[in-house]
């Protein structure tokens, strides 16, 4: 409803009306929202007033335009906080979301020295190459290259990569995981990463790399992850020190 006294700008009203269409769920994250004329017609509002709201609406990341085609309804960022070591199967349920797992390969392959020096281990020692897209509800959130170390991914199948990695070592091998050292970096997608992730090449992304280690402090794995930044979102909490 657009009340056309009231002293709250018109394009403001129009913007309350679609983001509550969003959050009752008559507007869905994917769907095209109706067409500048069609806001026009139905609240007899100048196209000029429809145009701002949904430019403001663009901006605050509730839609998102696709050019020639229309504008879509944003699909809602998951907070991710920074704290705590936790895996992406953990952080999805306790947001409740269901994670999945596409696994692309499994391979062996001899550490550089980059891996090499990250893992603690000689250059040229077999490792395990791991790679996955993982979902949310399932959308791909992350396409992610995890290097472990090979004692711990022994037995490790296709199969069981498509669930928790991070429990299969503890649970297979009771170790404990312990500390990790994460970093964090825009970056835009290359051709294989939009593939994976269902963006075009170049959209935005967070690159995360994670060395993980065991109680013993012993790195088991170097986690390299392309985030799609239109989905996630990382927050942390301060606190000023006196
Ligand atoms: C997260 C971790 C990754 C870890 C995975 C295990 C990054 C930046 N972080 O995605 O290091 O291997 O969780 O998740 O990739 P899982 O136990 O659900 O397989």
């Amino acid at each position: 409803m657009i009340h056309k006294n009231s002293p709250i700008p018109i394009y403001y009203q129009l913007e309350e009306a679609i983001k509550k269409a969003i959050q009752n769920h008559r507007l869905l994250p994917g769907e095209m929202i109706p067409s500048e004329r069609d806001y026009t017609e139905k609240y007899e509002i100048s196209r000029m007033t429809v145009r701002q709201a949904i430019s403001n609406l663009v901006n605050d990341g509730y839609l998102y335009r696709q050019r020639g085609i229309g504008t879509f309804v944003a699909h809602q960022k998951i907070e991710q906080p920074l704290q705590g070591l936790t895996s992406f199967s953990e952080d999805m349920q306790s947001r409740g979301h269901e994670p999945s797992t596409r696994v692309i390969s499994l391979t062996e392959i001899k550490a550089d020295s980059d891996l090499a020096a990250k893992l603690e281990v000689e250059a040229g020692t077999p490792i395990v190459e791991l790679k996955r897209v993982r979902l949310a509800d399932r959308l791909p959130m992350s396409f992610e290259t995890v290097y472990l170390s090979k004692d711990l991914s022994r037995g490790m199948t296709e199969e069981m990569a498509q669930t928790s990695f991070y429990s299969y070592i503890e649970k297979t091998f009771g170790l404990k995981i312990q500390y990790g050292r994460q970093s964090i970096e825009a970056s835009i997608a290359q051709k294989t990463e939009a593939e994976m992730l269902g963006i075009a090449e170049g959209s935005p992304v967070l690159l995360i790399e994670r060395i993980s280690r065991l109680d013993s402090k012993k790195p088991f794995e170097v986690a390299q992850s392309v985030y799609r930044a239109d989905r996630y979102k990382l927050t942390i909490d301060m606190e000023r020190s006196s």
